[in-house]
């Protein structure tokens, strides 16, 4: 899985406050379609059954595809279904808690939202980060904005730790995104609202992979 995981460079996420428990499955198959290989369930609100269930579903077209398939928030369902990763947020508590929970092949990431809380995350044993949000975004409402000036610092400072900029991130903004530093991004709102989710993606591909070169 850290193969996988060190050659992504677009994370996507099927956020259920765009999507519709139908369109679970076929938009988790869109983002492969369109070459990402790290994907997350994200689903705030959603009733436990409800998110155990479409997890259970997008961890087996994951693996069918060779995706690393990710769960917000819930480390405990995360072991029980036995999820490749597991994601949470500064609310989580220290990740040894997270890791006692997990085990120690499952990978773990963590949100940061300053340089601070990247550094304590590369600290604390996080198999990679996000960063943001960069731009104000409706996908976090009321999380302030930490804008472009970090990334190329924090990006240096973590090394090796893949770190993924995320927060308003769209095919307007990458550019000026990729000049700031940032190899690797987490795209959410702007991919799942396009009408070729695939195509996008692989765009946003072919874009930070010709960055790179
Ligand atoms: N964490 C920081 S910003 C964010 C999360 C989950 C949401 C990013 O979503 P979008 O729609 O790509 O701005």
């Amino acid at each position: 899985m850290k193969n996988i995981l060190s050659s992504c460079r677009l994370y996507g996420i099927v956020d259920m406050g765009y999507t519709s428990p139908q369109q679970v499955v076929p938009r988790t198959l869109a983002l492969i379609a369109g070459g990402v290989r790290i994907i997350q369930l994200r689903a705030k609100g959603v009733p436990l059954p409800q998110v155990r269930s479409l997890a259970v579903d997008m961890q087996a077209v994951c693996r069918e595809y060779g995706a690393i398939f990710v769960l917000n928030d819930y480390p405990e369902m995360a072991a029980e279904i036995g999820a490749d990763a597991v994601h949470v947020g500064q609310d989580a508590g220290p990740l040894a808690e997270v890791r006692r929970v997990v085990g120690d092949v499952m990978l773990v990431g963590r949100s940061t939202h300053s340089p601070q809380q990247a550094l304590a995350a590369l600290a604390e044993g996080a198999d990679y980060i996000g960063f943001g949000p960069l731009f104000p975004t409706g996908t976090k409402p009321g999380r302030a904005s930490i804008g472009l000036q970090d990334i190329a610092a924090v990006q240096a400072a973590v090394g090796k730790l893949p770190m993924f900029c995320i927060g308003g991130i769209n095919g307007a903004t990458l550019p000026q995104v990729l000049a700031a530093g940032a190899k690797r991004v987490v795209i959410v709102s702007w991919l799942l609202q396009q009408a070729d989710i695939a195509a996008a993606a692989a765009n946003v591909i072919n874009t930070m992979n010709a960055a790179a070169n």
